[in-house]
C-alpha cells in the first residue's frame, strides 16, 4: 500500500526541478543571444539627392525568420551625417521614425541618410544563416526615385561588418 503513495510523491516532487531545469535552459539561451546590428551607409554619389529628404530615406528595417512575422528595429545606436548642408535641410532627420511597426505609421514617416550619411540599428534578436533583411526605402515617394544604399550585419554595433550588398528601394537581402 504504500509504494504507490511514494510513487506518486516522488512525481510531484520532479515537477518544479524539471520546470527549474527547463527555465535554466531557456535564461542561458537568452543571455547568450546576441542582438542584430544592421548598418546602412547612403550611396549618395549615385542618386545626389538634395530634397527636403535628402539621401536614401529608410522607412523601415525588418529582420525576417522563415515561418515567423517580421522582427522590427528596438534601437538606433548611432546616425552620422557627415554633410552639414544635408543635414541642415533635412526635415526628416528624427531617428525614431523608424523603430518599431512602421507599417502602422502615417506615411511618409521615415528617416533620410543625407548623402554618405550611415545608420546603426538594433533588432533584438539573433541572426541565423537562410534568415533575411529588408529594407523598406521610399525615396520613389518622397524625391525622384528610389535610392541606393549598402547594407551590413553584425552582432556586436563595433563590427566587423559582413556586407550583405547594395540596394535602392523596398529591398530584401539574405544572410548567408
Ligand atoms: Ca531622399
Amino acid at each position: 500500500m504504500r509504494w504507490p503513495f511514494f510513487k506518486k510523491t516522488t512525481a510531484i516532487l520532479s515537477l518544479p526541478t524539471v520546470l527549474l531545469v527547463v527555465i535554466s535552459v531557456l535564461t542561458i539561451q537568452a543571455l547568450n543571444a546576441k542582438p542584430t546590428f544592421i548598418r546602412i551607409i547612403d550611396q549618395g554619389s549615385i542618386t545626389r539627392d538634395t530634397s527636403l529628404s535628402p539621401g536614401a530615406d529608410i522607412r523601415g528595417v525588418t529582420l525576417n525568420r522563415p515561418n515567423s512575422a517580421p522582427l522590427y528595429v528596438d534601437a538606433v545606436v548611432s546616425f552620422e551625417h557627415p554633410h552639414t548642408i544635408d543635414s541642415s535641410t533635412n526635415t526628416y532627420s528624427d531617428t525614431l521614425a523608424i523603430i518599431g511597426d512602421f507599417s502602422s505609421k502615417k506615411n511618409p514617416s521615415h528617416l533620410a541618410l543625407t548623402e554618405g550619411g550611415s545608420i546603426i540599428v538594433r533588432i533584438n534578436a539573433s541572426y541565423h544563416s537562410g534568415d533575411s533583411i529588408t529594407v523598406y526605402e521610399i525615396g520613389q515617394h518622397t524625391g525622384r526615385t528610389a535610392e541606393y544604399y549598402e547594407v551590413s550585419v553584425s552582432t556586436s554595433e563595433n563590427g566587423p561588418w559582413e556586407v550583405l550588398g547594395t540596394g535602392a528601394g523596398e529591398t530584401q537581402f539574405t544572410i548567408e
